[in-house]
């Protein structure tokens, strides 16, 4: 009986070191300690024995179920530990292989100007202030001192929308202005950033949907000097110090006197160049005093207050400013463009 113990066991090492996976290791151990295995039943057996074998015989196979246990799991550890090596060998990394080198989103070039101008603006002291893209016409127009008939009202420049004959998708960002006027009393230093929609047809200067930033400044004594000031003092931030202004006089129906404003040709210095179309002047934006009835309408006495506002197309400010003629380049998420910026 002894004999049968010592050759199960001898039998179960063996196999134990000829199992080359896990699975293999838990198949042995079932063959061999399971419940049904050869080494437990050994102890069923014993009960045949003479009582006073049964010690010695039931220490014998205890210790056979040892060596199998312990050969089992001394491969089983043998097995992970080589995995783990392999694992590790197979993860391994060069250190000193050069880096993978991510590919990066930029901010969109129209993002980065209207950046720059925000923060010369707000450098001013002025507040940035936001508003609606679908508007009453009563702020696009209306408080602008736009008459019913004026032909900015008309379909082909505006965008109605279904449904609404006094809802649009707004033509200026003015109309924020309005809304602040309305709720804030002077001092008021603001620009309105945002989307502006008019009913263009798309080609390398216009589309439906563009850019625009527009300022108001309204205080008591406020004057044209003030307007000039200012607006002298942002190109000079926008495009450096050696840059000339000029205002030439213009209408707005929102503002009383108007003017437009150019500024010397940052490329040609004045002379006149292919940039300035021999102009030697570019035109940058518009401005002017607000108009009393703007004010009034707001219930702004202008008897006591003043102010001035001015509007630019951003798309046209950094067409010029990065050299890009076509202004759908802004739109079509080509990242050869995009990334250039
Ligand atoms: C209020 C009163 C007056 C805003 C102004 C302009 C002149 C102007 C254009 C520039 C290029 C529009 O995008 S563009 O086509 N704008 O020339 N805008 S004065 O005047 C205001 C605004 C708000 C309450």
């Amino acid at each position: 009986m002894n004999y049968d113990v010592e050759n199960i066991k001898n039998a179960a090492i063996a196999e134990v070191e000829g199992a080359s996976d896990l699975k293999q290791i838990d198949d042995i151990r079932i063959k061999y300690l399971g419940k049904k295995g050869e080494i437990t039943q050994l102890m069923k057996t014993m009960g045949a024995l003479p009582a006073d074998e049964r010690p010695a015989f039931g220490a014998i196979v205890n210790s056979a179920r040892g060596a199998v246990e312990d050969a089992l799991n001394a491969k089983k550890a043998a097995m992970e530990s080589v995995a783990i090596q392999n694992k590790m060998l197979s993860e391994k990394i060069d250190v000193t292989m050069p880096g993978v080198k991510p590919v990066l989103g930029s901010v969109h070039p129209l993002t980065k100007v209207l950046n720059q101008i925000k923060q010369i603006f707000v450098g001013m002291g002025f507040v940035i202030a936001e508003g609606p893209e679908v508007e009453k016409d009563y702020y696009n127009f209306d408080a602008l001192n736009i008459p019913p008939t004026h032909s900015a009202r008309d379909e082909d420049d505006t965008f109605y929308i279904d449904g609404f004959d006094d809802v649009l998708l707004r033509t200026q960002t003015s109309s924020v202005q309005i809304r602040v006027m309305e709720h804030q009393k002077p001092p008021i230093r603001m620009v309105a950033p945002g989307r502006v929609y008019r009913s263009d047809a798309v080609d390398a200067t216009h589309s439906p949907m563009f850019h625009q930033i527009e300022g108001l400044v309204v205080d008591k004594g406020v004057t044209m000097a003030d307007l000039k000031g200012t607006l002298s003092d942002f190109v000079n931030n926008l495009y450096g110090e050696k840059i000339d202004v000029r205002f030439r006089p213009h209408h707005f129906q929102f503002t009383e006197p108007s003017a437009e404003m150019d500024i010397s040709c940052p490329n040609c210095g004045g002379k006149g160049c292919n940039v300035c179309k021999g102009e030697g002047w570019i035109e940058i934006l518009g401005a002017g005093m607000v108009h009393a009835k703007v004010l009034e309408r707001c219930g702004i006495d202008p008897n006591v207050y003043s102010g001035f506002a001015f509007g630019l197309g951003l798309e046209r400010i950094a067409m010029r400013s990065l050299g890009i003629n076509d202004l759908r380049l802004f739109y079509e998420n080509d990242v050869r463009f995009l990334n250039q910026f």
